[in-house]
């Protein structure tokens, strides 16, 4: 019997055996009985932050997540959109094991040892007398660029400075890679691309910049915007040559064309591209490390950069040495202090982020000195799953859904911006609307069947009796008005002038939605080369900053699917800038 299947057997032998558990009642010490510590670790024993040694080891006896797939399990942890991460973020060998699903989700699943007492964090607060330590102790290695925070913007980055010819680090935090980009769902926004061509949709850097510009109530910094509009089209192209499939094309809300830019066969754009950009990086033998969380930017006595501090799950508190930094730490939206603070109005609600948006690299570069743009600035996305933390990707509206109220009436056109169809979600009844669509959308939409999975959908066989199942006693004739609007090509009651689909096709599918924190479009302040400005809108020498974490390019209201162009087109121009600086330095 191979390993892998012996033991697995094993551990639902020991779930099922109250003494067997008793006995050996950590995944650690389950395996020093096997065998030795020498099962999981290296003699002598030196665990590394990214616990890489382990990880092989659980994949050497156990299989990689190909062969671990079950497809008999409702919902397998082993091929979620994930990806392909350290074993040990869920099966700490020590700890009490814990489903990174959860972070999001509310999956019962019984996990090996889940009967493992949980150990104080790692990763706590920030300790101030260790910073200083490690600072006063000085450097234990050197590199060129230290990108900090492995999202999109990150990965771009490092891979771009890498490609620049300079030695770079990436640090990652969380035990796995891919932050808030990984949940994208929707897509990357991009003009005159050849899938545009193809299509035949006509599009022009101008439209880009203007809907940008008009989507952020024209506060955003003209100069960012043009810049993300003019190399939209390269990022796509970018991306697609580390291996990414950008071949699906939709419209999203404040666009007046299809722009979006999607994997073909609709899968979700963040896991496909984190996916890429983390083969790409392995390829370019870039250097990432996980559980490795920067508390500390530390600067020259000239005020130029000088380093970082990184407190590591199992290397502790040291100082690496850089001529560049780039920020990529993503938004604060999973922060509560930080919202309750810069918009309190929003304070209670739920968050579509995943839980490493926490802000710090807001924090890190205000410690220093940097100066902030459209900090308050939080936008709500209008379709969170009700009381969920689950996304409705905007692109079920861009495909065709239309959206109603408990009555089942429309209130709004359903393309509008993100901030009108909040806002006018939260004046009808209860607060809390429905997306209606049919079996039509269904089979162009495979993230429909994950909602449908993970049992967010109502369901009828006729209009009737959906309406009946969810309440909205005036479906039937909304759904027959509109029916009438889109065949004739002009919604008389709302004006949105994309309708996709009719609705038509049974079964007919609802799902409850409601506003929730999505995107902080506030932050560092930063020029058109991803320099960090100082209060005075200086160039911070030697500090960089690009994706969510940087504020000034959205304005007051960001446009689905610019927030991944951001990552990558400024990703790419931090990394190669942070290079540049960093090599003509030595
Ligand atoms: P992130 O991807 O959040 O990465 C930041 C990383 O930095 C994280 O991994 C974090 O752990 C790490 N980090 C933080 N602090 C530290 C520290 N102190 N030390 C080390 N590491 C640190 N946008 C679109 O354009 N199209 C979409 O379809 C789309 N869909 C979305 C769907 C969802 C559910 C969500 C939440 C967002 C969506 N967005 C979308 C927005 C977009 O995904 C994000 O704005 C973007 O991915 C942010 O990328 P980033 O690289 O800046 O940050
Ligand atoms: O850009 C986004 O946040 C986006 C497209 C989200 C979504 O609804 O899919």
């Amino acid at each position: 019997m191979k390993l892998k299947y012996l033991v697995s057997a094993m551990a639902v032998m020991m779930l099922s055996s109250g003494a067997a558990v008793a006995k050996s009642d950590n995944l650690a010490s389950f395996h020093a009985e096997m065998d030795s510590c020498q099962s999981c670790h290296t003699k002598p024993l030196k665990v590394s932050d990214s616990e890489t040694h382990e990880n092989a080891q659980c994949k050497s006896c156990h299989g990689d997540y190909a062969e671990l797939a079950n497809d008999k399990l409702h919902f397998d942890p082993h091929t979620s959109h994930l990806g392909d991460i350290n074993c040990t973020s869920c099966h700490s060998g020590h700890d009490k094991p814990q489903l990174t699903c959860n972070n999001c989700h509310n999956f019962e699943m019984e996990m090996p040892f889940a009967e493992t007492k949980a150990k104080k964090k790692w990763d706590g607060a920030w300790d101030q007398d260790k910073i200083q330590k490690a600072i006063d102790k000085g450097p234990v290695e050197t590199v060129d660029v230290i990108v900090v925070g492995a999202g999109s913007a990150g990965f771009n980055a490092a891979i771009s400075a890498k490609m620049a010819g300079a030695k770079v680090v990436l640090f990652e935090k969380a035990a796995y890679t891919g932050g808030n980009s990984m949940l994208a769902a929707g897509g990357i926004n991009a003009v005159g691309t050849p899938q545009q061509k193809k299509k035949g949709i006509e599009d022009k850097v101008e439209w880009y910049f203007e809907d940008a510009m008009k989507g952020g109530r024209y506060k955003n910094d003209p100069k960012l915007v043009q810049i993300l509009a003019e190399e939209s089209a390269g990022a796509v192209k970018w991306l697609e040559s580390l291996g990414a499939n950008m071949n699906d094309l939709k419209r999203s809300g404040g666009a007046r064309v299809e722009r979006t830019h999607r994997p073909s066969g609709g899968a979700s754009v963040g896991p496909h591209i984190i996916d890429t950009l983390r083969k790409a990086a392995v390829e370019r033998d870039i250097d990432v490390r996980v559980n490795s969380r920067i508390e500390k930017i530390v600067l020259n006595d000239d005020k130029s950069v000088a380093g970082v501090v990184v407190h590591g799950r199992h290397s502790g508190y040291n100082m690496v040495a850089a001529d560049s930094v780039v920020l990529a730490t993503g938004g604060y939206g999973m922060n509560k202090e930080m919202i309750a603070y810069y918009r309190p109005t929003m304070k209670d609600m739920t968050s579509s982020n995943n839980v490493t948006a926490t802000g710090d690299g807001i924090l890190l570069a205000k410690e220093i000195g940097a100066s902030m743009t459209d900090i308050d600035w939080v936008q709500a996305h209008p379709t969170i799953g009700k009381d969920s933390r689950i996304l409705i990707s905007e692109t079920v509206r861009g495909v065709g859904a239309i959206m109603v109220n408990t009555d089942g009436e429309r209130f709004i056109d359903e393309l509008t911006t993100r901030d009108r169809a909040s806002d006018a979600i939260l004046k009808q009844k209860d607060q809390y609307a429905w997306l209606v669509f049919d079996e039509q959308l269904v089979a162009k939409k495979k993230m429909v069947r994950g909602y449908d999975h993970l049992g967010m959908l109502s369901k009828g066989n006729t209009i009737e009796e959906l309406a009946k199942i969810t309440g909205m006693s005036k479906l039937p004739k909304t759904a027959s008005d509109y029916n009438k609007y889109q065949a004739a090509g002009k919604d008389d009651a709302f004006g949105r002038d994309d309708m996709p689909l009719n609705l038509t096709k049974p079964p007919f599918y609802a799902v409850k939605v409601a506003p929730g924190i999505h995107h902080t479009m506030g932050g560092v302040a930063v020029d058109t080369d991803a320099n960090v400005l100082n209060l005075q809108s200086w160039k911070m020498s030697g500090l960089f900053a690009a994706g969510e974490v940087t504020g000034g390019l959205h304005g007051f209201n960001r446009l689905g699917g610019n927030a991944i162009a951001d990552t990558v087109v400024f990703g790419r121009i931090a990394g190669e800038n942070a290079a540049k600086h960093a090599l003509e330095k030595k």
